[in-house]
């Protein structure tokens, strides 16, 4: 078996299996049947898998190697920390980036590598001043005034990272410190870890479950269609996560970022509970340590990593609509028969997709002119019935000596070369492709360059795929495939530019559809200034969130992968990485009428939400399954369009704090150890919690309402109380949905696309009993950076039990009127009152269009549209 397969699934440890779940977690009813499907992993797959395993363990030995860092022989002073030699001839670097993060660096041989990485944003910090002193001959201790601190242990050299109330955040773990392999050059660092420690993140997971806990994971971008639950590694390597502790009534977090291109690894206490190792196959070692300041929230931690590797600027407000798509929609009758169908149905919708099949030969940047013999007029047509179009761009370029893109590349020397030195090449659709180098800058901006053309046609979104990077397969493989066959990709001594450090494919592989992202994002920027692109990526690796959507690859079609996309997805979100979606039905196979009206309901409150399937499939739209069927299909479609006002506002709140939109229940309740495996609910924005059917046949299903806040049904205005579990009504045509009591939810009546939301007046859904400060409801043009300039408005809430205020800002500037996107408040929805009020008087008269709902225990009225409004409830 080939070297490169054994050490995908090599991991040198012994396994041991977890107790954490009984242990601190029995109150916590595990849903049986979920439980039940993770045995249905086909046998075919787990077989194959344990096959695999078990060929690894027969090449590993490889603890025996490994030399730990040793003593510290001597340290110097830098302004931000300590450099320290080690008696084994590496050398560490521990210094403070911000007063409450800290970085560590180890370099095995000594010699630091070039401070280079592509996960962090651009901006410089300023530095900070670290104090040293020298405890004693055995401790050095090194602190930022009112930060955090450092206590280094001399003989033999381990790390304690404390938060700023002195706090152990993170400790070496003293029978496993530091080491490296001098053979193959990884490198690796052991913590405790207290058994009830959870963790969280790693970028895109393909596990049950939503923590990490007692789990090993794997950093390696892999193409892994119908990827069953449970494979790892999948598409993207997002080596942060965040840790969860109870300690004296109150969840603790920190995070972690490890910071290494090369294949790296996580075993979050999988071979002991009591410890959890991270490391990387090459490079140097280089963590960062979020110790999370006095508050030590999820909230402060995911601040800031995403302060580090930057955050999602506000996607144009068209693609948070639905969007609708397939292998392939094509030619372009059939796209203008998709287009008609859905406003012949009344389905809301603002994107269509084009697949691979648009092109001509699978060449990029071009069209098959007999299926769309003239795209921008297909496209404008489109865009006159409110759908934009969104094209796949992959990056293999077809080698052929008639194809401009290629010859262009060639003769700029872009593509990325083989070990020695010549065009790499390998098969992909198009047939024999080269592959942009997308470590070399100036290949990122060729590449960039590209999109002019479909610009020009008036394609608004482009769509990364096949990114990891993912080759074919020779025809001799033997079938079925292996997921983690090394012939997938290229060969890990090809040769990237790196931005002037240059290294192999080893060291590269897992930035390869990062910068593909960043190629597509900052050449859309550079080509079109007015807009706010949008793409989406297959692969990628931390700090993906600054160009790029992410979609959860080639998921298949059944129940289990319905339920998985929580975990998945609010882990996705705890990474930085806020604008995610799965493909709604399954990509792979086909799903009964059943799961996918499921699944659209499960997910029309999902960041991005697409439908989409593979070639072959059946048809996959919401009418596709009967009417009955695609009347709830509407539903759920509508219900996103009614929320796009609060979904549009969560955007921007995470431009300003980093904070997911899709967010799992600890996020917001770190205290309530109820939420921590909690993996069949998820959070939008902080107001709305959804708890979708993930099971076939299932009408009803028990629902957790985390403590400290009361929750109020969204369609039928029952309260429950927070730290309580109710069962609930989920006939197939509803969603369980429910608001903070305290919510106050934008909504607007229902559109058919985005751009019939202009001048539309919104609505404020608020729960009736709650106490809310101040909640703002954040509008702009939904486009362009007009809002960067001062061209947005917020609406203002501050609601007692009897009082509500709103205010209605004007745009903060003096430009031109931006009445589009200044959309006032014309009504208010109090949810959740069981009597009608004796009156309610807005600005001191009678409040008119009252209505009170006693079956939805909704109360409605209108409100003036001024600049401030105080409703007076008597009761
Ligand atoms: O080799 O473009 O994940 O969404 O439809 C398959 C065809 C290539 C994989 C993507 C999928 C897409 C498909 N692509």
């Amino acid at each position: 078996m080939n070297e490169e397969l054994n050490r995908d699934t090599q991991h040198p440890f012994r396994l041991a299996p977890s107790s954490l779940d009984a242990k601190l977690y029995l109150p916590l009813r595990r849903n049986g049947a979920q439980a039940g499907r993770n045995f249905l992993m086909t046998c075919a797959t787990r077989l194959l898998i344990l096959l695999v395993v078990s060929l690894g363990a027969l090449f590993v030995d490889a603890r025996g190697a490994w030399q730990t860092v040793g003593d510290v022989r001597s340290y110097t002073r830098v302004p931000d920390g300590v450099v320290l030699t080690l008696s084994s001839g590496a050398r560490a670097r521990v210094t403070f980036v911000t007063p409450e993060v800290v970085r560590v660096r180890l370099a095995p041989r000594g010699r630091f590598e070039d401070d280079f990485s592509y996960a962090l944003t651009s901006e410089r910090r300023a530095g900070v001043r670290a104090q040293v002193r020298d405890l004693d001959r055995a401790t050095i201790n090194v602190w930022v005034e009112g930060g955090a601190s450092l206590r280094i242990l001399r003989r033999p050299f381990l790390l304690t990272v404390y938060d700023n109330r002195g706090r152990a955040v993170v400790e070496d773990d003293p029978a496993r410190p530091a080491a490296f392999d001098p053979a193959t050059d990884a490198v690796e660092s052991s913590k405790l870890r207290p058994e009830t420690e959870t963790y969280y993140g790693f970028g895109e997971k393909a596990f049950a479950g939503i923590s990490r806990h007692t789990q090993q994971l794997v950093m390696w971008n892999t193409d892994t269609y119908g990827y069953p639950v449970g494979l790892d590694p999948i598409y993207q390597s997002i080596g942060f996560f965040i840790a969860l502790r109870h300690e004296n009534g109150e969840g603790r977090a920190y995070g972690l970022f490890q910071d290494n291109t090369h294949r790296a690894y996580f075993d979050m206490g999988k071979t002991a509970p009591e410890r959890y190792t991270f490391g990387a196959q090459g490079g140097e070692l280089n963590y960062y340590v979020f110790t999370g300041g006095g508050e030590r929230t999820p909230r402060r931690i995911l601040g800031d990593y995403t302060e580090l590797t930057g955050r999602t600027p506000l996607p144009p407000l068209w693609a948070l609509g639905y969007q609708q798509s397939r292998w392939s929609y094509t030619p372009e009758a059939r796209v203008r028969e998709i287009a008609r169908r859905f406003r012949a149905e009344r389905i809301p919708a603002d994107v269509i997709y084009l697949d691979i099949d648009y092109m001509d030969g699978f060449r990029v940047f071009t069209w098959d002119k007999t299926r769309f013999p003239d795209p921008a007029r297909m496209i404008s047509d489109l865009r006159r019935e409110g759908f934009r179009v969104v094209t796949i761009v992959d990056p293999g370029i077809k080698v052929d000596e008639s194809y401009t893109v290629y010859t262009d590349g060639r003769a700029r020397g872009l593509f990325t070369k083989t070990a020695g030195g010549d065009e790499l090449r390998a098969r992909v659709w198009p047939g024999i492709c080269a592959f942009p180098d997308f470590t070399n800058p100036r290949a990122r901006e060729w590449f960039g360059s590209l999109y002019r053309t479909l610009l020009d046609d008036g394609v608004a979104g482009f769509w990364n795929d096949m990114n990891e990077p993912a080759t074919f397969l020779s025809e001799e493989t033997p079938k079925p495939d292996i997921y983690h066959h090394p012939g997938k990709t290229f060969p890990i001594d090809a040769q990237h530019d790196g931005d002037g450090h240059p290294g192999s494919h080893a060291r590269y592989h897992n930035v390869y559809g990062l910068l593909m992202a960043r190629a597509t994002f900052e050449g859309l920027r550079r080509l079109d200034a007015e807009r706010r692109p949008l793409v989406i990526t297959r692969a990628g690796y931390a700090g993906v969130q600054r160009y790029s959507a992410v979609w959860t690859g080639d998921n298949v079609a059944t129940w289990e992968h319905l339920a998985l996309t929580i975990p998945m997805l609010t882990n996705l979100g705890v990474s930085g990485v806020p604008l995610v979606g799965a493909d709604v039905g399954g990509f792979s196979r086909s799903p009964s009428p059943e799961l996918y009206t499921r699944w659209l309901q499960a997910a029309a409150l999902t960041p991005f939400l697409r439908t989409h399937t593979e070639a072959g499939s059946k048809d996959q739209e919401p009418w596709s399954y009967g009417d009955d069927y695609t009347r709830i299909n509407r539903r759920s479609i509508e219900l996103r369009y009614q929320l796009l006002p609060y979904l549009y506002t969560l955007f921007h709140e995470h431009t300003q704090t980093g904070a997911p939109v899709m967010r799992p229940l600890w996020f917001e309740y770190p205290s309530d150890t109820r939420t921590y495996l909690l993996d069949d609910q998820y959070l939008v924005g902080r107001d709305l919690l959804v708890a979708p059917v993930l099971q076939e046949g299932q009408r009803r299903r028990r629902v957790y309402f985390p403590r400290g806040d009361a929750w109020v049904d969204w369609w039928t205005g029952q309260r429950y109380e927070g730290g309580t579990d109710a069962d609930i009504e989920a006939p197939l045509e509803r969603l369980p949905l429910f608001a903070r009591v305290g919510a106050v939810v934008a909504t607007q009546e229902t559109v058919q696309h985005t751009a019939e939301m202009a001048r539309r007046p919104i609505s404020l859904t608020l729960v009736d009993g709650g106490t809310t400060q101040d909640a703002q409801i954040y509008q702009d043009e939904g486009d362009g950076y007009g809002h960067l300039r001062g061209r947005f408005s917020l609406v203002r809430v501050r609601q007692t039990p009897n009082e509500i205020h709103l205010a209605q800002n004007a745009p903060t500037n003096s430009a031109p009127d931006p009445a589009a996107s200044a959309r006032r408040v014309a009504t208010v929805e109090l949810l959740g009152l069981t009597e009608r009020p004796r009156e309610v008087r807005v600005n001191g008269r009678t409040a008119r269009d009252i209505s009170f709902d006693r079956e939805t225990r909704r109360l409605k009225f209108a409100v003036e549209q001024a600049a401030m409004s105080v409703v007076n409830i008597a009761r």
